[in-house]
């Protein structure tokens, strides 16, 4: 039988998660898991924190915290929040608690050098003066050279999605002191993404059939595929294997080591299960079909870098299956920001609210293929109508009737009479769909009104 090995892209252990976060990337894996067990199914979901990087470590100094205990804080704080939306894994961990997860990912960094695809470069780095560090990703920001935008950050672009080259900023700043920092030399390790996309991963892509938003994406993903730094001077994350010379003051970048986490995490549950080696069976099973779920600005990572990674380690590894990345879940016409005061908190929401109402409304909203929005009023009528009206009206009229006719005991159903049922309610009372189908093609708004389009052919059979 096919397993179906299911991630949620790895939260960053700075700050709560909202109604973007689940919408994009943790409520479609849970829906998705479920249907897939119910049908009986092979299913293992992974997920957990992404604990490194900049984004860190400069939320946790403006804390004031030390950083391990800074994650782990939002690392508990997402367990809370998967336990109010009922949304659940195999495992749940972080990138610094695991285990087996430096490891691992030093042997991912070894196998790709030893195959020929990491080159070490002496490179020109920006470096503030004034704080005496180089300016690795957000430590530094700009304006973006694509859209104009001007608080591009070093890593990435949050207005165009544009994967930023720092060197390119015409006004970079140090975003701890706000000076113009200097270009100076360093060395650092860069994976050959050209050469793995010209021997098969670009090919790979281009045979792969993305989901439709997906397939738009990635169009222009191929074109210019730079060399990319995975290395970083500072001190919080994974640091280079043992043998690597000059590796002092180094460590892996956070986009290195974070999507390898998925793997070091299903070896983590094996080994607690008492079967440490049975993480190969999902990792490098030939009928094993990975799904990543992910919000769109993770696409170039997860269907461009991670696939290059697992390929260059030639060690067994399979590549994803599918990659349903979901466009942005909005609030009043603007993304879902915690920071930015544009969000609920999500465990008091559903307290007040109900956990299925809110799973079933944003469902019904999912941002699929395009961006969507989020609206209270709509969320209390869909609650109204949907919920209430039809399925909850079904089963009343159903209770009742068994309450009245049998003595509100479940009658045995004989096979004539669900044949006649069946005639019945293909004749008279509607169209009925399959929801689990449309789940499995990742259209979770059709599953969700297929649900409540049942419901009503059951409300006809019952009149
Ligand atoms: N933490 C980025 C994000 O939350 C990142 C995902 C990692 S998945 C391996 O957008
Ligand atoms: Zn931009």
């Amino acid at each position: 039988m096919t397993r179906t090995l299911v991630t949620s892209a790895l939260l960053y252990a700075n700050g709560p998660l909202h109604f973007g976060h689940i919408a994009g990337a943790y409520l479609p894996a849970d829906v998705y898991v479920r249907t897939l067990r119910m049908c009986g199914d092979d299913v293992l979901a992974v997920c957990g924190s992404d604990d490194h990087g900049v984004a860190i470590t400069i939320a946790a100094e403006k804390a004031g915290e030390e950083y391990s205990a800074y994650v782990a804080k939002w690392n508990a704080h997402m367990r809370r929040t998967f336990d109010a939306m009922n949304i659940r894994y195999d495992v749940v961990s972080g990138t610094s608690t695991c285990a087996e997860h430096a490891e691992g990912s030093q042997e991912f960094f070894t196998l790709l050098r030893n195959n020929g695809y990491l080159v070490d470069r002496e490179t020109q780095q920006l470096y503030c003066v004034h704080d005496q560090m180089f300016l690795a990703d957000r430590y530094v920001e700009g304006t973006c050279y694509v859209c104009r935008h001007e608080y591009a950050r070093g890593d990435e672009c949050p207005n165009c999605g544009t994967w930023i080259d720092p060197l390119k900023f015409v006004d970079p700043r140090c975003k701890i002191c706000g000076n113009t920092p200097e270009q100076r030399t360093t060395r650092h390790w860069y994976l050959d993404l050209p050469k793995l996309r010209d021997e098969f991963i670009g090919d790979w892509i281009r045979g792969h059939p993305w989901k439709s938003n997906v397939a738009k994406f990635i169009e222009n993903l191929l074109e210019d595929v730079p060399e990319r730094a995975i290395t970083r001077d500072m001190s919080w994350g994974i640091p280079l294997p043992g043998d690597v010379t000059d590796r002092d003051g180094k460590v892996l970048y956070v986009w290195f080591d974070a999507p390898i986490g998925y793997v070091s995490f299903t070896k983590e549950l094996m080994r607690e299960r008492g079967t440490p080696d049975a993480w190969k069976d999902w990792w490098k099973g030939e009928d094993t079909r990975l799904v990543h779920f992910i919000g769109k600005d993770n696409i170039p990572f997860h269907c461009l870098v991670f696939p290059s990674m697992l390929y260059g380690t030639k060690d067994g590894y399979v590549l994803p299956a599918e990659v349903p990345a979901n466009e942005f879940y909005n609030l009043k016409g603007g993304k879902f920001s915690t920071t930015g005061g544009n969000a609920f908190d999500v465990i008091e929401f559903v307290d007040r609210y109900d956990v299925d109402t809110t799973r079933f409304y944003i469902c019904s909203t999912m941002p699929e293929t395009s961006d969507s929005e989020f609206s209270l009023e709509q969320l209390v009528q869909t609650a109204n109508t949907s919920l209430a009206g039809t399925i909850g009206n079904l089963a009343t009229r159903v209770l009742k009737f068994i309450a009245k006719n049998f003595d509100g005991v479940v009658p045995e159903l004989h096979e004539e009479h669900r044949e006649e049922m069946d005639r019945v309610i293909l004749t008279e009372c509607g169209d009925v769909e399959d929801p689990a189908e449309h789940i499995r093609a990742f259209r979770f708004r059709r599953g969700a009104e297929a649900i409540v389009q049942n419901a009503s052919v059951a409300n006809v059979f019952v009149d």
